[in-house]
């Protein structure tokens, strides 16, 4: 069974936006069951665990004689070892594994600049400038993608890995006011957020805040 790592107490309070989500996910998504080691920010330095992630991060994965780190390499090495993430059309296949990469290189760095602007820059004097333009980088891109998507439900064909990045990534918006601009992205994420592999694994995720928070 593989054991992947995420966090003892997540700073996200149980919402599901730490990059262990997208692992615990796919997982669930190909049925395989999954032990988690849970891990304090000080025991993500450790040498130990440095070993597994040269950047001490979470999450890792290890599963006999492997261990990987890297939320997208996770997936897709869970994605090829099971039928049900990636097509079996060699072209179909290729396709979705670009959007997994379009997940975490495209979507998710403008995505990551502007939520953590939002929590860790108000205070500065520069944020009131900075915003707009920070939301608009945003907004081009959720423009773009709607218009891919226009009225499909995945991006390319059957629910895949890279709609499971995707969804993950597009996530982090949930609190910030811009999915509510897009409909057509807010649907695609919530049609995510509804099959059965993403709420036991939303829970799962859940469960570890709710006991840090009662210990
Ligand atoms: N590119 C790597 C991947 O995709 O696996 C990035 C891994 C990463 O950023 N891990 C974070 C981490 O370990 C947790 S997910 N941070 C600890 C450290 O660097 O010391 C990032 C994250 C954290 C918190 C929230 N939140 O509170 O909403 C959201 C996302």
């Amino acid at each position: 069974m593989p054991t992947i790592t995420a966090f003892e107490n997540s700073p996200d309070r149980g919402r599901g936006q730490a990059r262990d989500m997208r692992v615990r996910w796919a997982l669930e998504e190909v049925g395989q069951p999954y032990s988690v080691r849970l891990l304090s920010f000080a025991a993500m330095k450790v040498p130990a665990h440095v070993a597994l992630h040269p950047f001490g991060q979470i999450p890792t994965y290890e599963d006999g004689d492997l261990a990987l780190f890297e939320s997208g390499a996770i997936v897709l090495h869970i994605a090829e070892r099971h039928t049900r993430l990636l097509p079996g059309d060699a072209n179909a296949r290729s396709r979705a594994i670009a959007w997994m990469f379009a997940a975490v290189s495209t979507m998710e760095p403008p995505i990551v600049e502007f939520t953590m602007a939002m929590l860790f820059e108000r205070d500065k004097g520069w944020y009131a400038d900075r915003l707009p333009m920070l939301q608009e980088r945003v907004r081009v891109r959720l423009g773009e993608l709607s218009r891919h998507l226009s009225g499909a439900d995945w991006l390319d064909g059957a629910f895949s890995a890279g709609d499971l990045m995707m969804v993950t990534v597009l996530r982090r918006l949930n609190t910030s006011g811009l999915l509510d601009e897009c409909p057509e992205i807010a649907a695609y994420v919530a049609r995510g957020e509804a099959r059965p592999a993403f709420k036991r694994a939303f829970e799962a995720q859940l469960a570890v805040f709710k006991a840090a928070s009662n210990s």
